[in-house]
C-alpha cells in the first residue's frame, strides 16, 4: 500500500485519466501544480483569464476527445463559468475545478466570495461541492465519468477553500486509478429492430439525405458514416460541428445546411423526402430555425445517444437510440448489396447540379483579386493551402458563416472545429487544440472582433511556443452588424453609427511582435497561400493579418423550395 498526499494523488490520477495539459489562472491547487511537474508529464498552462483558460481546455477536448481540465480560485469562478457556455453548447467534455467558500466563511460577507453554484447550473452536466478530502478521489473520478458519458459536456467541482488548498496535504492510501477517459466512454447498443428500421427507411426513400453531426466524431464513426452513405448512395449534409466528417470533394458531400451554411446544401435538404439526422441535435443552427426541413415536409429519422433528443424538434420523427459507430456498423451488416437504383442516381445528380450552380454563382467572389480582399477569396486560398493533416479552428459570426459555406477541406485528414456561438472562442481554442494535437498543424480563422477578446493570449502562445497559425479576417470592425444597424437607422447608416461597430485601424503585426509572436501582413490575395505555407513551416505561433473588405457581408443560408 502506498500513501500519497492528496496533491500527489490528484496529479497522478489526472495523468492516469489521460490528461496531458491543464489550463488555469492562479492561485488554485498550488501543491498539486508542483506535483504535476515533479511526478507527471502534464503541461501546466498559465493564461491571462479564466474564460480563455476554459476555451483552451475546450479546444484541447475537441481536438482529442479527452476531457479538458480548467482550474480557478473562487474569485475567478464566474469568469470560468462564462467560458463553459461554448463547450456546453458543443457537447465538449470538460472538468472545471474551482476553489470555494470555507465551512466558516459561506454567507458571511467574506472577501471575494459569492455563491458560485447558480453560475455553473446552466453550463454544466453536473456541478458538485466536494465536502471532504475522503470524497475527493471518488468525485474527481465521477466528474470525468459524467463529462465523457452519453452526450459529453462540462462538469464542475467546487473544493472547499478559496485556493482549493484544504485537501492537498492530507494523505490517502487509495491506489492511483487506471481508467483512461475518452469519448465515447460507453457505447450504447441499438436494438436490432431499430437498425433494420433505419436501413428500411433509407432504402425506401427516393431523395434521402443524411445530416451528420458532431456526435459522429464523439463516437469516432467517420469511416462507418462514409461506408453507409456509399453503400446506399445517400447524399450527406453535415452540421458545422460535423463539417470534417467527410472530405469536401466527396461526391456525396453536399455541404453544411442551416444558418451558417451553403445555400445549395439547404436546397438539398428542402428537396429531400427523408432527412436522417445522425449524432446531430437538429437544433436551430443546422435547420435554419426548423425551416430546413420544415415540419411535415419530409420524413425525419434520428440516431442519437441521448434519448431525450429523439423526436425533440420533429415530433413525427423515427428515433433510434444508440451509439453512432455501433448503429452504423450494424446497418452495414445488413447492406451486403451496393445500391443500384436509378432514382437514387438521379437524386445524387440533382445534388451535384445544385452544388455546381452554387460554385458558378460564387466564382467571381472565390476568385476575386480585389484588395482589400473578399472573404470568399480568403476561404478559397485557405482551403488550398492548409496542410493535409491540419486542424482548422474557426470563431463565430462571420468566421463561422464564411467557413461553413465557402471553405472546402478536401483531405480526409483535415479537421474542423468551430465556436458554438461565443465570439472570441477561436484564439484560445486553437491554442488548446494545438496542445492536444501537437503533431497537427492548427490554423485559426477569426475576425478581428473575435481576435480582440483574448489578444493577451498571444503572450501565452509565445511563452509556451504554442504553434498555431492565426489568420485574422481584419475588416477593422464588427461588420456583421452592418445589416442590423442599417435597419435600426431606418434604412441608411448616418450620424455616429460607426460608434456601434467600427474599430481603429490597429496593426496586428506590431501587436503580435510586441508579445513575441511572429506576424505576416497580407493585403493582396496572391500573398495568402505563401504566407500560410511560411507560417506552418515556422512551427511557431504566427499571426497572419489579412486586410479584408469592410463591406463584405455573408448571406445567411437561404434556399427556397420552389427552385426544385
Ligand atoms: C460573446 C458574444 N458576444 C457577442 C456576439 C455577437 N456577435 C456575433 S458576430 C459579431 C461580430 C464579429 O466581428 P468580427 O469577429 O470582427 O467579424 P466580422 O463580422 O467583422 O467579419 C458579434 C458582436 C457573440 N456571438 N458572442
Ligand atoms: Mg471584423
Amino acid at each position: 500500500m502506498t500513501t500519497h498526499t492528496m496533491a500527489e494523488y490528484t496529479a497522478k490520477s489526472l495523468q492516469a485519466y489521460g490528461v496531458s495539459a491543464v489550463f488555469f489562472v492562479p492561485t488554485i491547487l498550488s501543491k498539486t501544480m508542483y506535483e504535476l511537474e515533479a511526478k507527471t508529464d502534464i503541461v501546466r498552462v498559465l493564461t491571462h483569464g479564466e474564460k480563455s483558460a476554459a476555451y483552451m481546455a475546450d479546444g484541447y477536448a475537441r481536438a482529442t476527445g479527452r476531457p479538458g481540465v480548467v482550474l480557478a480560485q473562487t474569485v475567478g469562478a464566474a469568469n470560468l463559468a462564462a467560458g463553459l457556455r461554448d463547450p456546453y453548447l458543443a457537447n465538449s467534455p470538460l472538468v472545471a475545478i474551482t476553489g470555494g467558500p470555507y465551512t466558516w466563511s459561506r454567507h458571511r460577507n467574506q472577501y471575494q466570495e459569492i455563491e458560485d453554484f447558480p453560475l455553473f447550473k446552466s453550463v454544466t452536466k453536473a456541478s458538485f461541492h466536494v465536502p471532504t478530502a475522503e470524497r475527493f478521489p471518488e468525485m474527481l473520478h465521477r466528474a470525468f465519468e459524467i463529462a465523457t458519458t452519453g452526450r459529453p459536456g462540462p462538469v464542475h467541482l467546487e473544493l472547499p477553500g478559496h485556493l482549493g488548498e484544504l485537501f492537498e496535504q492530507t494523505t490517502t492510501d487509495l491506489p492511483i486509478p487506471d481508467t483512461e477517459f475518452v469519448t465515447p466512454r460507453h457505447r450504447v447498443h441499438p436494438s436490432p429492430t431499430d437498425v433494420s428500421e433505419a436501413v428500411r427507411l433509407l432504402k425506401e426513400a427516393v431523395r434521402p439525405v443524411i445530416v451528420a453531426g458532431g456526435g459522429i466524431r464523439a463516437s469516432q464513426a467517420q469511416a462507418e458514416l462514409v461506408a453507409v452513405a456509399e453503400r446506399l448512395n445517400v447524399p450527406v449534409a453535415t452540421s458545422m460541428n460535423g463539417k470534417d466528417l467527410l472530405p469536401s470533394d466527396h461526391p456525396l458531400n453536399v455541404g453544411v445546411p442551416g444558418l451558417y451554411a451553403r445555400a445549395s446544401a439547404n436546397q438539398v435538404v428542402l428537396e429531400a423526402d427523408l432527412v436522417f439526422y445522425i449524432g446531430s441535435n437538429a437544433g436551430s443552427q443546422v435547420t435554419l430555425n426548423w425551416t430546413v426541413p420544415s415540419p411535415g415536409s419530409a420524413r425525419i429519422a434520428q440516431i442519437d445517444i441521448e434519448p431525450t433528443e429523439l423526436g425533440r424538434h420533429y415530433t413525427d420523427a423515427v428515433g433510434i437510440l444508440g451509439d453512432a459507430k455501433l448503429t452504423l456498423t450494424q446497418m452495414l451488416g445488413l447492406l451486403t448489396e451496393p445500391s443500384n437504383d436509378e432514382d437514387r442516381d438521379r437524386w445524387v445528380a440533382r445534388t451535384h447540379e445544385l452544388r455546381d450552380r452554387w460554385y458558378a454563382a460564387q466564382k467571381p467572389m472565390l476568385e476575386s483579386d480585389a484588395a482589400p480582399m473578399r472573404p470568399e477569396r480568403v476561404m478559397a486560398e485557405l482551403g488550398m493551402s492548409v496542410p493535409d493533416d491540419a486542424l482548422v479552428v474557426v470563431d463565430t459570426g462571420h468566421s463561422g458563416m464564411w467557413s461553413a459555406g465557402w471553405l472546402d477541406l478536401p483531405e480526409e485528414g483535415q479537421g474542423f472545429i468551430r465556436a458554438a456561438g461565443s465570439l472570441g472562442w477561436g484564439l484560445p481554442a486553437s491554442m488548446g487544440a494545438k496542445l492536444g494535437a501537437p503533431e497537427r498543424p492548427v490554423v485559426l480563422f477569426t475576425g478581428d472582433g473575435g481576435f480582440w477578446y483574448h489578444i493577451g493570449e498571444l503572450e501565452t502562445a509565445a511563452r509556451r511556443n504554442i504553434a498555431t497559425v492565426m489568420v485574422v479576417n481584419n475588416n477593422r470592425s464588427l461588420n456583421q452588424e452592418i445589416g442590423i444597424y442599417t435597419k435600426m437607422y431606418n434604412g441608411e447608416l448616418h450620424g455616429s453609427h460607426d460608434h456601434l461597430w467600427k474599430f481603429q485601424d490597429v496593426d496586428f503585426c506590431r501587436v503580435a511582435e510586441a508579445m513575441g509572436v511572429r506576424a505576416i501582413h497580407v493585403d493582396k490575395p496572391a500573398q495568402l497561400q505563401s504566407a500560410i505555407a511560411e507560417a506552418v513551416a515556422l512551427n511557431a505561433p504566427v499571426v497572419i493579418d489579412v486586410v479584408t473588405d469592410i463591406q463584405a457581408l455573408a448571406a445567411k443560408g437561404e434556399a427556397t423550395r420552389a427552385e426544385a
